[in-house]
């Protein structure tokens, strides 16, 4: 659905909070503050609402936690009169979702397309920010919220000749609103993360040739999607309520098929590692690496889970040498683990060639194709997957300034820095969802979203309750913070590989792994934080 630009702003005195970004969490945020009584305006430079789905509308493009887990909990009649088709929702089907709930819940009239905020900047003796944007409003509030997401700011790699190609180029996180029809051209796709891997079988099925350029090989496991299971479905909405207290509780917020295990994979045989393993890789999804307590902090246990999947890799893909490079050799869950529908046996297909571009790398894009170091592929269409600068890049190419003239530019030089991944000293009045130093993107993101939401809507009402003019995360707590995050990173296998979790996938980003690995632990010391009367932080 295609909004059109609501000039609203003109004429209207200071608000109370600005949100940037209408996909899951602004909406959301929009909905809480206006029940607590605020005045509000939603900015999305998007023409629609949905964020995330409403940009990633590529072929394939589908969630890769189950539909009935993925979808707001905050209404009990929004999630017992809405139907989910399948185990997984296809991107079409959670848009029409997030349709659904702006429509329902009267929030378009609270959203302001087609506007991007260019710029924010702190006002220290009126303690209010000031928003501008690229429609030349200039707009004055108290909070500013940032509902930018995680995965916004698409990642289109600097190869030379990129623009000189003649063809069409796509990348997956900004995919045109209408058909692309891939019949009878010649492919190229760069990257094998989640997106390309989604992406991939699609293309393939409708495509002359296929080539796929890999730099790096992805774990991959089946989600075996499918029509949802009724019964299933019936059992989960008897009591609705329980289910999402119980998924609130794992770890990754995800409860389904996430099963976890009390066990090390090195206390189990080599057989009842086997049956484990096969047990979820036949139910299919994220249930994978939960089959033992220590596949992402003991690298002998993760070894066995990597060889597992390696072995199905070898199974499924014919050719002996596409599947070695297919292989991975790097520690499982490390990257996200993707799901897939048939993307190992897509490269059975005589039209789809892999290119290993570690051993043959891209030198150059020319008017026909891609010049690889070796050999030139001539192509008609270039699919960048090449994922996203993330967690901090949308907030990045926005010029936010606090007190005192300090950007956030300058104050996140040497990687971001957050108090709970919420607020930034330096900058008060400013909150972000799902921020670096918070779960975000290693949990089922709407419970995340939704425990960021609800807990910033209690402390804005708490601080204008008490009458202050801002909340500030104080220095100390900031930097504990940080060092608290580094450190649970550290005692795990992640920081061992070139995520973006780490910032690895953009050159010159500072190398920081970003989130926070604990949920829900995570969700405790917010609260804490909050019983305390906002401990760590300040007011004025
Ligand atoms: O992006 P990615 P994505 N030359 O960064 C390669 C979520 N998501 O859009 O690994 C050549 O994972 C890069 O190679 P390497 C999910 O959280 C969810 O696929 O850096 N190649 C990699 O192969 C996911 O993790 C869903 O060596 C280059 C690929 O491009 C996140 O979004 C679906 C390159 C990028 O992979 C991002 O996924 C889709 C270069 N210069 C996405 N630069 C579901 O819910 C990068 N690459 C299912």
């Amino acid at each position: 659905m295609e909004m059109t630009t609501r000039p609203f702003i003109a004429n209207t005195g200071q608000l109370d909070a600005i949100i940037v970004g209408a996909g899951i969490a602004g909406l959301y945020m929009l909905h809480r503050l206006r029940q607590a009584g605020l005045s509000v305006l939603v900015l999305e430079r998007g023409k629609g609402v949905g964020g995330t789905w409403y940009w990633n509308r590529y072929p394939g493009a589908r969630c890769d936690v189950e539909s009935l887990e993925y979808s707001y909990s905050f209404s009990e009649r929004l999630q017992q009169e809405w139907n989910w088709s399948e185990r997984y929702s296809g991107q079409p089907e959670i848009l029409d979702y997030i349709n659904h709930v702006a429509n329902r819940f009267d929030l378009l009239s609270g959203i302001q397309f087609g506007t991007k905020v260019e710029k924010a900047r702190y006002d220290e003796t009126h303690a209010c920010w000031i928003i501008n944007t690229d429609q030349g409003d200039r707009i004055t509030s108290k909070f500013l919220i940032m509902a930018t997401g995680c995965l916004s700011s698409a990642n289109i790699p600097q190869i030379e000749g990129r623009e000189s190609f003649k063809g069409a180029t796509y990348h997956t996180g900004s995919w045109p609103h209408h058909e692309i029809d891939f019949s009878g051209q010649r492919v190229g796709v760069i990257g094998t993360g989640s997106s390309a891997i989604q992406a991939i079988p699609h293309i393939a099925a409708e495509c002359e040739s296929l080539t796929v350029f890999q730099r790096t090989a992805n774990y991959s496991v089946p989600a075996r999607n499918g029509t949802i299971n009724k019964t299933y479905e019936a059992e989960v909405k008897a009591n609705y309520a329980e289910f999402r207290k119980r998924n609130r509780m794992m770890p990754a917020a995800l409860g389904s098929t996430f099963t976890g295990s009390n066990q090390s994979a090195l206390e189990a045989s080599p057989e009842e590692q086997q049956m484990e393993f096969a047990k979820r890789w036949n139910i299919g999804g994220f249930g994978f690496l939960g089959a033992y307590n220590d596949l992402t902090i003991n690298k002998e246990s993760n070894d066995v889970a990597a060889e597992f999947v390696r072995e199905r890799i070898r199974e499924t893909v014919a050719d002996a040498n596409t599947a070695g490079l297919l292989c991975p050799d790097s520690v499982i869950g490390c990257k996200r683990l993707c799901l897939d529908t048939n993307y190992f046996e897509t490269y059975n297909m005589p039209h789809v060639h892999l290119v290993d571009i570690r051993e043959d790398p891209i030198q150059r894009i020319m008017p026909t194709g891609i010049r690889c170091k070796n050999t030139v592929y001539e192509l008609d269409d270039i699919v960048f997957a090449t994922g996203f600068d993330a967690m901090t890049g949308t907030l990045l190419r926005i010029r936010i300034t606090g007190r005192s003239g300090l950007t956030l530019q300058d104050a996140w030089k040497a990687g971001p820095r957050t108090y709970l991944g919420l607020t930034v000293k330096g900058f008060p009045n400013m909150f972000l969802i799902s921020g670096p130093g918070s779960p975000s993107v290693l949990t089922n993101m709407i419970v995340s979203i939704e425990q960021h939401v609800e807990w910033i809507e209690r402390c804005v009402s708490y601080i204008l309750e008490k009458q202050y003019s801002a909340i500030e995360a104080e220095q100390g707590s900031q930097d504990g913070w940080v060092e608290h995050v580094n450190l649970i990173a550290s005692k795990t296998l992640y920081p061992s590989c070139n995520s973006w979790y780490r910032g690895a996938n953009i050159p010159g980003k500072p190398r920081v792994f970003m989130p926070h690995i604990g949920f829900p632990t995570y969700v405790a010391q917010c609260e804490e934080v909050e019983s305390a009367g906002y401990s760590g932080f300040e007011f004025y």
